[in-house]
């Protein structure tokens, strides 16, 4: 049985990550209005990641028999100053997500709810890459400031960035 603490929290985690896809998606959109269709791509293999995240999260409400409850999204921004300035909101957002998930943790810890530390085990390990990539995204960023010839080299490299497979129906727990 999940503890009702930490039932509470890992439902208000599935909200978060889903808004880290609706964040990325709409970072996404605006690297597609500055002709930047490589970074767009980037971050719209980010968003699907994020799905993913927020799909653990709700599995395993429902595989420890609690109640999912889904929050409203909260709306993204729409612009940025700049392709750097999107890509530190990205990084600030990252952050965020990591401390949020070391609060689980220490609920996990407090109410010894042991059967939720492999899964938050994994998304610390996780968020030690999400905020790697992040910051790798803002360092490179700001090596091309005001070189379009830079920019549009980065942007290709980040084009082949690989969209990770559709394996939802692998994390969805089946129907009983
Ligand atoms: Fe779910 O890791 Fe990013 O936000």
């Amino acid at each position: 049985m999940l503890n009702p603490k930490v039932e509470k929290l890992v439902n208000e985690q599935v909200n978060k990550e889903l808004y880290s896809a609706y964040l990325y998606q709409a970072i996404a959109a605006y690297f597609v209005a500055g002709n930047l269709p490589g970074m767009a791509h980037w971050m719209n293999a980010q968003a699907q990641e994020e799905v993913i995240h927020a799909f653990k999260f709700y599995s395993h409400i429902l595989e420890r028999g609690g109640r999912v409850v889904l929050e409203a999204i909260e709306k993204p921004p729409v612009e940025w100053e700049s392709p750097l300035a999107a890509f530190e909101a990205s990084l600030k957002h990252e952050r965020f997500i990591s401390d949020s998930i070391y609060k689980i943790y220490d609920a996990v810890v407090e109410t010894r709810d042991h059967a939720t530390r492999p899964l938050l085990d994994w998304f610390v390990n996780e968020q030690i890459e999400e905020e790697d990539n992040a910051t790798a995204n803002v360092e490179k960023t700001k090596l091309v400031q005001g070189n379009g010839q830079g920019l549009l080299m980065l942007d290709r490299e980040m084009g082949a960035r690989v969209i990770p497979a559709p394996i939802l129906l692998g994390i969805l727990p089946a129907a009983k």
